[in-house]
C-alpha cells in the first residue's frame, strides 16, 4: 500500500537505462525544474524541443547541466508538439510530456492518425492524490482528457487505470464509481452506468478489481459514512481509485483535493503507445516531478 507520493520513487529499478522524455516546448520553467530532478534522480535522460534562447535562459539562471541531452530548435508551439510526438511514435523516445504549450494542441498531436501515438484504445488521465486525511494514495480517473465518457468510455478508462494499478503492484484495486447518491436513479446517468459496470465486474467483463457504485463520494472515502447509511461494499472506505462522471465533476475534485484539502497531485496519460506527462500550469514542481516518475513506471 502507498501512503505518500515519495514511496513510488522504491520502485523505479536503477538497474534499468534511463527513459528518454522528450518535452515538447520546453521553455517553461516548472516542467524544466521537474525534469532537472527527475535527470539527477537518473531515471530521466530527456530531449528538449523549444524555443534555443528562452530554454536555454531558464537552463543557465538555474545553474542546470542537462550533460549530453538532446536539444532541438524549434518555436513553433505546433511544430515542437509533432517533433516530439513523431520521436516517440518513431521509438525515439519512450516518454511525452507537455511543456509550455495548451492541453488540446498536445492531445490533438498524439491524436493524429498518421504520426500519433493512438493504439486503438481510448486514451484517458489517470491522477494520484496524497491526502493527509485518507489512509493511502487515492487515484482519480479522468479529470482531463474525457469531457463525457459513454459506458463503453468508462470501462476502457477503468481498464487503462486498473492495469496501470496492477503494474504497481495494487493487485485487485477497489474501484468506486461515483455518482451523486449510492441508489440507482434512472434519471441520473451516472448511476445507472455504475450499476453496470459493478455487475460486468461481478461477471468477470472488467478483471482484475473489485468495482462497487453507484457510491457517493462520501461512502467511497469514509467507512463512518458508508457504515451510516448502512451500506455493505468491499470498496466503500477503502477506495483505490474513483471513478468520475464527467470531465467536470473530475475537474472540481482535483482543484478542490489541491487547493482546499492540500493534497500532493501526480498524472499520467494511460493507453496511447508511451505514457506521456500532462501536468496543468498550477501544478507544483513537485507535482510535476512525481507526474515525471509516474510515466517512467508505466
Ligand atoms: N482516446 C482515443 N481517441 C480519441 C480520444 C481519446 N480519449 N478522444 C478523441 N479521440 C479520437 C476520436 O475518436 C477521433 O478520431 C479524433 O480523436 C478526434 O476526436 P474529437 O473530434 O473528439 O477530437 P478533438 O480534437 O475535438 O478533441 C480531443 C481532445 C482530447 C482535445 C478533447 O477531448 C479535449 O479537449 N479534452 C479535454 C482536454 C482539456 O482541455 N483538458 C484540460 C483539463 S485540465
Amino acid at each position: 500500500m502507498y501512503k505518500h507520493l515519495s514511496d513510488l520513487q522504491n520502485q523505479i529499478d536503477p538497474s534499468k537505462p534511463a527513459k528518454k522524455l522528450a518535452l515538447a516546448v520546453s521553455q517553461d520553467n516548472f516542467s524544466l525544474n521537474a525534469l532537472f530532478k527527475a535527470y539527477k534522480a537518473g531515471f530521466i535522460s530527456p530531449v528538449l524541443i523549444g524555443d534555443r534562447e528562452e530554454t536555454y535562459h531558464i537552463i543557465e539562471e538555474k545553474g542546470y547541466d542537462f550533460g549530453n541531452s538532446t536539444f532541438i530548435e524549434e518555436s513553433d508551439p505546433e511544430k515542437c508538439v509533432e517533433i516530439a510526438v513523431r520521436m516517440v511514435h518513431d521509438g525515439e523516445a519512450d516518454v511525452l510530456m507537455k511543456g509550455k504549450v495548451p492541453t488540446p494542441v498536445l492531445l490533438r498531436g498524439v491524436l493524429n492518425k498518421d504520426w500519433g501515438l493512438r493504439t486503438g484504445r481510448l486514451l484517458s488521465h489517470l491522477a494520484f492524490f496524497e491526502v493527509a486525511t485518507y489512509h493511502k494514495l487515492i487515484a482519480v480517473t479522468d479529470v482531463a482528457m474525457n469531457i463525457a465518457p459513454t459506458l463503453r468510455d468508462k470501462i476502457c478508462i477503468v481498464e487503462n487505470s486498473v492495469q496501470y494499478l496492477n503494474t504497481l503492484g495494487i493487485k485487485r484495486p477497489k474501484v468506486a464509481v461515483l455518482g451523486a447518491i449510492e441508489m440507482v436513479n434512472e434519471s441520473m446517468q451516472a448511476t445507472t452506468d455504475a450499476a453496470l459496470l459493478s455487475k460486468m465486474n461481478q461477471r468477470d467483463q472488467i478483471k482484475n478489481c473489485i468495482i462497487d457504485g453507484p457510491l457517493a463520494f462520501d461512502n467511497a472515502v469514509s467507512f463512518e459514512s458508508a457504515h451510516h447509511k448502512n451500506i455493505k461494499s468491499e470498496v466503500a472506505g477503502d477506495t483505490d481509485l474513483l471513478l468520475m462522471p464527467d470531465i467536470e465533476v473530475g475537474n472540481v475534485l482535483y482543484k478542490s483535493l489541491v487547493f482546499f484539502a492540500n493534497a500532493k497531485v501526480a498524472s499520467v496519460i494511460l493507453g496511447a503507445s508511451a505514457p506521456i506527462v500532462l501536468t496543468s500550469r498550477s501544478d507544483t514542481e513537485e507535482s510535476k516531478f512525481y507526474s515525471i516518475l509516474l510515466a517512467a513506471l508505466a
